[in-house]
C-alpha cells in the first residue's frame, strides 16, 4: 500500500522552508520534501526529506512505488540571475524538471482516478516590457499582457505555465478515453521578502539583501538604479496565496495562472523604508547594466483583480505592516539571537 503524501520540491529554498512551516503546523499532512540541500535543523522532523536531484528519473521511479501524491508543490528552480550564467542548465532544471513532475502527476492522477493538485510558483519574470515608458504607462500588468520574457528563467516559467495548462486540459486528447487529468494551478509572484532567509540567484534580491544587510549593520551596494520599480510581497503572504489557491474549489477558478501582489516600491523607496527602521543603514547605488536590464523589463506592478475575485486573495501585509509587524521584528531577533525562524 502506497503512503499518501504531499510532495514539495526545492524544499530547502526560501518558499520551501516557509511552506514546510505552514503545512506541518497542524500535523495534518505527511510531507515528502526534496532538494539538493539538506533542510535547516529547525525543520527536523517536519517531513521525510530526500536529498536528490529533480533530474534524477530513477529517484522518481522509486518514489512513485512508495508514495501516492495528493498534491505537489513544485518549487525547485534556478532563479533569474543565476540562470543567465548557465541558460542550458537552467532550461534542464526549470523545464525538464517540471516536465518530469507533470508526467508523474499525470500518471498518478490516472492510476488513482483522482486529480493530483499541482502547484507551480511562476513569476513577474514571465513578463517582458519593451521600455521604461511602457513600464510606467502599463503599471499594473494583467496576466495576459506583455508575455515576452527576456530571461531564460522567465521563458522557462512562461512555458511551464503553458505545459501545466496542457497537462490539465488537453493531455492525451486523441486517446479513446479521456484520462483523469492533473489539476494545475499557478501564481505569478512578485519579488518575495523573507525575514528568515536571504535569496540567492534572483534579480529582485536587492530588496531583501538591502534589508538583511542593514539589520546586520553592513553597508549595501545596490545593483540597480534608484528609480527601479517592481512589486514585492512579504513571505507569509506568498505562502498564504499558494495555500488559498490550493484550497479553492476548482469551480471557482476562471484561470490556471493568477497574478498576486502586495506593494510596489522603487529602490529608493525601499531604501527609505529600510533607513526608517535602521537609521544607520548605508546604501550606495552601483547599477549593473545587465541585471538592470532584467529589472527594467519586469513590470512595476501586477493587476491581481482576478485572484481577488475568484478565490478571495487579499494580502495581509501592506508595506508598513510588512516592515513593522513581520520583517523588522523577526530580522532583529534573528540577528541578535542567531536563531533562524
Ligand atoms: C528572481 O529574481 O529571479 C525571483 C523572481 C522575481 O522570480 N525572485
Amino acid at each position: 500500500m502506497r503512503k499518501k503524501a504531499v510532495l514539495i520540491t526545492g524544499a530547502a529554498g526560501e518558499i520551501g522552508q516557509a511552506l514546510i512551516d505552514y503545512l506541518s503546523a497542524g500535523n495534518e499532512y505527511t510531507l515528502l520534501t526534496l532538494d539538493l540541500q539538506p533542510l535547516p535543523e529547525r525543520l527536523d522532523g517536519r517531513s521525510t526529506h530526500i536529498i536528490g536531484d529533480i533530474l534524477d528519473q530513477k529517484l522518481f521511479a522509486r518514489l512513485v512505488t512508495e508514495y501516492e501524491f495528493d498534491s505537489i508543490f513544485h518549487l525547485a528552480a534556478l532563479l533569474s540571475s543565476r540562470s543567465e550564467f548557465s541558460p542550458e542548465l537552467a532550461h534542464q532544471v526549470n523545464v525538464n524538471g517540471t516536465l518530469t513532475l507533470l508526467q508523474l502527476a499525470a500518471d498518478q492522477s490516472q492510476q488513482r482516478g483522482k486529480s493530483v493538485r499541482f502547484m507551480f510558483p511562476s513569476s513577474i519574470a514571465a513578463y517582458g516590457l519593451p521600455d521604461l515608458a511602457t513600464k510606467q504607462r502599463d503599471f499594473n500588468v494583467r496576466e495576459w499582457d506583455w508575455n515576452y520574457p527576456t530571461t531564460m528563467y522567465g521563458c522557462n516559467k512562461l512555458y511551464c505555465e503553458q505545459l501545466g495548462s496542457y497537462y490539465s486540459q488537453h493531455y492525451q486528447q486523441l486517446a479513446d478515453t479521456t484520462p483523469v487529468m492533473l489539476d494545475f494551478r499557478s501564481v505569478r509572484f512578485p519579488g518575495l521578502i523573507s525575514a528568515f532567509t536571504v535569496p540567492s540567484g534572483g534579480t529582485s534580491d536587492y530588496g531583501p539583501e538591502m534589508l538583511h544587510a542593514a539589520a546586520q549593520g553592513k553597508s549595501y551596494r545596490c545593483f540597480v538604479r534608484e528609480d527601479s520599480t517592481i512589486p514585492f510581497m512579504a513571505m507569509p503572504d506568498a505562502i498564504v496565496s499558494l495555500l488559498r489557491l490550493w484550497e479553492a474549489p476548482r469551480s471557482a477558478l476562471n484561470r490556471l495562472v493568477y497574478n498576486v501582489t502586495s506593494f510596489s516600491l522603487s529602490a529608493t523607496e525601499f531604501m527609505a523604508q529600510v533607513q526608517h527602521r535602521f537609521p544607520q543603514a548605508e546604501v550606495t547605488f552601483a547599477p549593473d547594466e545587465h541585471r538592470q536590464g532584467i529589472i527594467d523589463s519586469w513590470p512595476a506592478g501586477l493587476n491581481d483583480k482576478q485572484a481577488r475575485q475568484d478565490w478571495g486573495w487579499q494580502p495581509e501585509y501592506d508595506v508598513d505592516r510588512a516592515f513593522d509587524d513581520y520583517l523588522v521584528p523577526n530580522i532583529r531577533e534573528m540577528y541578535q539571537t542567531g536563531v533562524n525562524g
